[in-house]
């Protein structure tokens, strides 16, 4: 890979930044897919958090499997590290060619999960583009840790948290939803899986025709 330990290319860029956030279980992963099959067409940049690239799936390894004590302030960094070498390969070069980038998880689990739920100091880099809308899926957390238990997922280091923890990850992603109410859309994530897709096509229909109008131009 070229060099790209400059790139910033990404404030005015034609293509469409889209991220799902939320706690454990919340139905992320179901929405960014449904999502991937309506956008099918515009053949969407689709990622997830942390990983998406050779460095972010050896972090996602070490930070959430490898059974390591991690400080709170180094788990920051690791997850940051992964985002922005996603950024870097993936999210910022898409958006540049106008293309959608959806995301599972991004920035915002930083905030909320070290940030909130941890009490690290967290700033949003001037080099992490802004996502142009995010959904915020709000779930009971005992609704959401329930359901990751039915599904039969491995839990990660991150997850198994107090429920104290998880309750703050919730408060946190309260608190940045209610801070940039233009940017969140918050979904009740216990409505059925179909009803959480239409509302998201719904909020993403107007950015979509936008989009193309740019492209146009
Ligand atoms: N983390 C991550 C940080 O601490 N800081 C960071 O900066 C970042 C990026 C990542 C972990 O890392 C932490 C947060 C996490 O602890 P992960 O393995 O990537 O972990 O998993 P998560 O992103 O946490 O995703 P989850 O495994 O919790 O699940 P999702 O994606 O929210 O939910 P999903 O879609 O897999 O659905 C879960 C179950 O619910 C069902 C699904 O079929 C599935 O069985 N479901 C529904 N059931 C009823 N009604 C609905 N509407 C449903 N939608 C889905």
């Amino acid at each position: 890979m070229r060099n790209r330990a400059n790139f910033t290319g990404v404030a005015d860029h034609t293509g469409l930044f889209i991220t799902f956030e939320g706690p454990e279980g919340s139905g992320k992963t179901t929405q960014v897919e449904l999502l991937g099959q309506a956008l099918a067409a515009e053949e969407p940049v689709l990622v997830r958090e942390p990983g998406g690239n050779e460095l972010g799936e050896r972090i996602r390894e070490i930070v959430l499997y490898g059974g390591l004590e991690i400080d709170a302030e180094a788990e920051m960094y690791l997850f940051m590290a992964a985002r922005r070498q996603l950024i870097a390969e993936v999210i910022g070069p898409a958006l540049e060619r106008g293309q959608i980038v959806v995301g599972d998880r991004y920035h915002d689990s930083t905030l909320a999960y070290q940030g909130g739920a941890r009490g690290v100091a967290t700033t949003w880099p001037s080099t992490f583009p802004r996502p142009d809308v995010t959904f915020l899926l709000a779930v009971p957390v005992r609704s959401g840790l329930e359901r990751n238990v039915e599904a039969g997922k491995s839990t990660d280091r991150v997850e198994r948290e107090s429920i104290e923890f998880h309750e703050r990850v919730a408060a946190a992603y309260d608190r940045l939803a209610a801070a940039e109410p233009e940017r969140f859309t918050r979904l009740e994530a216990t409505d059925s899986r179909e009803s959480i897709h239409f509302a998201v096509m719904d909020r993403l229909q107007p950015l979509l025709e936008a989009m193309k109008s740019r492209q146009k131009r």
